[in-house]
């Protein structure tokens, strides 16, 4: 019977001992993004709720944002503003962040870190003309 309990609570211990390794090890989440003429890449688009920290590396010959969106929509169905040839990221959605510099030069690298709750997301470059291009890409957040 005392077995039973102490063992009961060597298991406790180390339950809470796990979760508070778990808590204390939770760190952003990392996505690797590559912006290059014209798409969008990522080692992941995927990630659970939380700080997710996005890591851009301008792996073109030109300039290139990296823009999150919040919104419903899927990546190529945002509105155009055929005018300015950019996606209407307000119309889309919320526009969560954008990483700076806002014009990334080629082999540059930047990075931005942003609380994303559950839902579904949009990456762009919305440099004229550059998301009518290709440079869009679904992000689910769990
Ligand atoms: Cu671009």
């Amino acid at each position: 019977m005392q077995e039973k309990r102490t063992r009961r609570q060597v298991v406790l211990t180390t339950l809470v001992l796990l979760a508070a390794c778990r808590g204390a090890g939770q760190g952003p989440t990392t996505v690797n993004v590559e912006l290059g003429e014209y798409s969008i890449k990522v080692d992941r688009d995927r990630v659970p709720a939380g700080r997710v920290r996005f890591v851009a590396k301008n792996v073109g010959q030109m300039e290139h944002e990296l823009v999150v969106v919040r919104t419903d929509l899927p990546a190529h169905q945002l509105p155009y503003n055929e005018a300015e040839q950019v996606a209407e990221e307000e119309t889309a959605g919320q526009l969560l962040g954008e990483i700076e510099p806002e014009d990334l030069p080629p082999g540059k690298s930047a990075e931005m870190s942003l609380e994303l709750t559950r839902g579904h997301y949009v990456l762009l470059c919305n440099i004229p003309t550059h998301y009518k291009l290709g440079m869009y890409l679904d992000f689910n957040v769990d």
